[in-house]
């Protein structure tokens, strides 16, 4: 069965899937854009399980492209999967990092036995992957390794964002 990836334009912290992902840093401990909305909206019981992961799994951080899943808090998703997107590099190819955060957030949420999840853009803003590379990475990577879910969702923020994500699906 062909993977079922469904494009919104919105935001994260208002899905209606069981697992919602954080397009995290590797401290865990929060930040802007996807990462500060999804600890605001999912208040302080996030943090204070990703504390914990960083005491009994990652001291030195979360590594790029790697993905772990909290409790999430307050949001209507049962669980939060963090992960860390790559920096945009003009040098150095880094897109199998990128396609490691959305196969490792696949993983993580089918351990759990979700099977509905939303992806932001992951890189796209503070991390300033071009919306264009990043959307066929995600794509491609989601409809490959998406077996098993009812529903793969990215959520766009804003027009361009969508625009983009449509004409590379
Ligand atoms: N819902 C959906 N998409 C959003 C939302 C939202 N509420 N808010 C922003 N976006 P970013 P990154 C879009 O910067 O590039 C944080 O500080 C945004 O327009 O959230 O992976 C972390 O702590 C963009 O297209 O994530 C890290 O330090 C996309 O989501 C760093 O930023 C991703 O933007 C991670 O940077």
């Amino acid at each position: 069965m062909p993977t079922h990836i469904t494009l919104v334009q919105g935001d994260i912290t208002e899905q209606d899937v069981e697992a919602v992902v954080n397009a995290a840093n590797s401290s865990l401990m929060g930040g802007g854009g996807v990462d500060g909305a999804i600890h605001r909206k999912g208040g302080p019981e996030i943090v204070a399980e990703c504390r914990r992961l960083r005491a009994e799994r990652y001291g030195s951080g979360l590594p790029t492209g790697a993905a772990v899943a909290t409790t999430a808090g307050r949001l209507t998703a049962r669980w939060v999967i963090h992960t860390v997107g790559p920096v945009w590099s003009g040098q150095e190819d880094r897109s199998e990092l990128l396609a490691s955060c959305h196969r490792e957030s696949l993983r993580a949420a089918r351990e759990l036995g979700a099977r509905t999840i939303a992806f932001p853009a992951i890189s796209t803003g503070v991390y300033r992957w071009p919306l264009d590379d990043a959307a066929r990475i995600a794509l491609r990577t989601l409809r490959a390794e998406g077996e098993g879910f009812a529903e793969v969702r990215l959520v766009l923020f804003g027009q361009r964002s969508y625009d983009t994500f449509r004409a590379a699906l």
